[in-house]
């Protein structure tokens, strides 16, 4: 994952609104923890984004869903003061802008970020003096946390993108790629580049019983191989089963860029794609809506609840179309699933 901006650019109306609700929002993921207002609130900010007109106050807002009263009352002060009070005083709180700070780092959650903060680490700097408590992983997130911060654009993806199937594929023609993310959404640049593989031979119930005999763990290690040898992959983050995290660089003049990969069975494909293709916001939506019919969707399956509510066999999967007609949810092209 990487780390949120608000979605919103000039052109929205609502912009200014977008902003200080992604910013609260990272406020509660890094800060205090509360998830669910950190998805409350970027799911108003995603709903506010998509909005054609100016908003005007609060009460208008209050008719959109997914923004509640709460939200509705920020804006009324973010109208009348221009500001908000609550934003003002986290800007004011040391305790809250080193957490903040020290969470840009990739593998720096916010009960590390408390401990250097306690420890008295309060910035990236004086963290870079102190890397002897760090991991692996936010090792290499300290040495790249600006270029990790960089937008990638969507022609250097394209580039990326034939050097990965062309060397995939080179280790077995029948390797499946498919970079998923904002990419495959068609945004014009992304965070990271979110790479999903699977192989016609690798089946869920084959994996399960591989799982136990160790057979195919070692297939993301080949794969990450032959991308280091090629030279684009030249960081690992965490590497295990089926989930490569690291980096990689296209030239010695672009920056380093956040790589993840998952290798997934092959009947569980559509799931996946539709998973990791998102936004996150939009998989929310989609699940709550299956859910209200009766079934479990996640990264693997789509499975039917049983008047128990205990989830039964995964419904056949053809298409990722298939997931939407299967829960009676409107089909909608990668590029329509923002919000
Ligand atoms: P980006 O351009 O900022 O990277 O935007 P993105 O491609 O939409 O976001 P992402 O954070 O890379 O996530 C892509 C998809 O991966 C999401 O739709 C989500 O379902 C899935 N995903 C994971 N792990 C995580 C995670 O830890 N956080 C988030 N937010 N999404 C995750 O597989
Ligand atoms: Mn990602
Ligand atoms: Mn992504």
């Amino acid at each position: 994952m990487s780390k949120r901006k608000a979605p919103s650019e000039e052109s929205n109306p609502n912009h200014d609104f977008c902003e200080f609700l992604t910013e609260l929002a990272e406020y509660e993921k890094n800060v205090t923890g509360h998830i669910h207002k950190y998805k409350v609130y970027r799911k108003a900010a995603s709903v506010l984004a998509a909005h054609p007109t100016r908003i005007t106050s609060g009460a208008e807002a209050k008719k959109l869903q997914g923004i509640g009263d709460k939200i509705s009352k920020k804006i009324d002060e973010f109208l009348q003061t221009g500001k908000l009070q609550k934003l003002d005083n986290i800007h004011h709180d040391k305790e809250s802008q080193a957490i903040q700070e020290l969470t840009r780092v990739s593998g720096i959650g916010r009960a590390k970020a408390k401990k250097l903060y306690e420890e008295g680490i309060s910035s990236i700097e004086e963290l870079k003096k102190h890397t002897n408590q760090l991991t692996h992983h936010q090792i290499v997130g300290l040495k790249y946390v600006n270029d990790f911060e960089q937008k990638i654009p969507r022609e250097e993806i394209e580039k990326i993108e034939k050097v990965l199937v062309k060397t995939i594929k080179n280790l077995d023609k029948e390797y499946d790629v498919t970079i998923c993310g904002s990419y495959r959404r068609g945004k014009a640049c992304s965070g990271d580049i979110d790479v999903l593989i699977t192989h016609p031979h690798y089946k869920s119930d084959r994996i399960d019983k591989d799982k136990k005999s160790k057979t195919h763990n070692h297939i993301l290690k080949e794969v990450v191989e032959a991308l280091e040898n090629c030279g684009l992959v030249t960081e690992t983050l965490s590497l295990g089963d089926s989930k490569f995290m690291g980096a990689c660089q296209l030239s010695a003049d672009l920056p380093t860029r956040r790589l993840d990969i998952r290798f997934q069975p092959y009947d569980q494909y559509y799931c996946s794609i539709l998973h990791f293709t998102g936004s996150d916001i939009f998989n929310q939506d989609m699940r709550a809506f299956a859910l209200e019919q009766g079934f479990t969707l996640n990264e693997y399956t789509l499975r039917p609840l049983g008047s128990t509510g205990v989830p039964g066999e995964p419904v056949e999967i053809c298409s990722e179309k298939d997931i939407f007609d299967s829960i009676g949810y409107p089909y909608k092209e990668p590029k329509d699933r923002e919000g």
